[in-house]
């Protein structure tokens, strides 16, 4: 049996491949894993404490935001601002930029974040998820700018997520391959449960909500068809998954193999998910992963961003199933110009 391998003795084995590490990356990843915990604690007992349901008002975004929602942007927050590891945050429960008070200490960090995805899902006890996206900040002055704010997924020093299902599950990288630590209760512990996560060559699974395809770009709906088909021996086992939850239908397609595909439509022209604190940072965890993550025109961690809470489309999962989607919509987008 493998040696108890807990998430802060990975870190500090990490740190010691970077002689130039300060810390500060262990210590913000240490306080990341304790929001989890905190955030995790909160979700299983969502039942019985009044944080279902609804808060009576919408984001930043119009979604109608869940008291789990505030609850779980006020835990990385609070945790975030304190840790002395960041100079900013960004997170989808916040309309703007957020700093650590006069009191408390800064850091060389910034951090985006989605405190809870998939809130629509949570008063049905379905699985959910925090993701988030750590930055350097790099203007050389103690201001917050824009070149600090808006980076490209590709400039990521680290990204991962949290998926609180039937465990809670901790899968980040820091740009030396994708390991995932289960919460152990017992001991209050992450613990090293999936090793250097690679998503297999085999397309099993795809993840789309096809009640839109008719709202789709062209080509995409013949993506999926083409796939469906099973006409190759890659898509004869096929099947469709979809949780509706992007953190458990991402995190089931690595493990399994497969693609999910969230495009863009006539009434959302660039797409649901927004990029900084969903698409970037789970872009770069696949790729860490041997995939691909793509507009269906662009690589999503070479999008220089515009706006914090930017939406794009989003294809992500096998590197085959990726180019193949990016091929459809260019084949449809010349027959339209013909
Ligand atoms: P739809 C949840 O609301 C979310 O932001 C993602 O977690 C999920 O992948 C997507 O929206 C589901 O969208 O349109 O199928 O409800």
């Amino acid at each position: 049996m493998e040696p108890i391998r807990t998430i802060h003795r990975h870190l500090l084995e990490q740190e010691k491949k970077h002689p130039e590490a300060a810390g500060d990356f262990t210590q913000l990843m240490g306080q990341i894993a304790l929001a989890a915990k905190i955030i995790g604690n909160s979700v299983n007992k969502a039942g019985l404490l009044d944080v279902l349901g609804g808060a009576g008002h919408t984001n930043v975004q119009g979604d109608a935001v869940q008291k789990l929602d505030i609850l779980a942007n006020t835990i990385m927050k609070d945790v975030l601002l304190r840790s002395g590891t960041v100079a900013a945050i960004v997170s989808e429960e916040e309309e703007e930029v957020v700093i650590p008070s006069a009191e408390d200490p800064r850091g060389p960090y910034i951090v985006h974040f989605d405190p809870l995805d998939g809130s629509t899902n949570i008063d049905a006890n379905v699985s959910i998820g925090t993701i988030f996206g750590i930055y350097r900040k790099i203007s050389p002055t103690s201001e917050i700018t824009d070149e600090d704010i808006l980076q490209p997924g590709r400039s990521l020093i680290g990204a991962g997520y949290v998926v609180y299902g039937a465990s809670t599950m901790l899968v980040f990288s820091s740009g030396d391959g994708v390991h995932g630590f289960t919460y152990d209760p017992a001991y209050g512990e992450f613990l090293l449960s999936h090793r250097d996560i690679r998503i297999p060559d085999v397309c099993k699974i795809y993840s789309a909500n096809e009640s839109r395809t008719t709202h789709w770009p062209p080509g995409a709906e013949e993506f999926i068809a083409h796939i469906k088909s099973r006409s190759e021996p890659r898509y004869r086992n096929i099947t469709t998954r979809w949780i509706g939850s992007l953190v458990a239908d991402v995190h089931r397609n690595i493990l399994y193999g497969g693609v999910f595909l969230y495009p863009e439509t006539e009434n959302d022209p660039t797409g649901k998910l927004r990029l900084l604190y969903e698409c970037a940072p789970l872009a770069y965890i696949v790729e860490q992963a041997g995939g691909a993550a793509s507009t269906g025109k662009l690589r999503i961690l070479d999008i220089v961003p515009d706006t914090l809470h930017q939406r794009v489309p989003f294809c992500i999962g096998n590197r085959d199933e990726v180019a193949l989607y990016e091929s459809y919509i260019a084949e449809f987008a010349k027959k339209l110009q013909a």
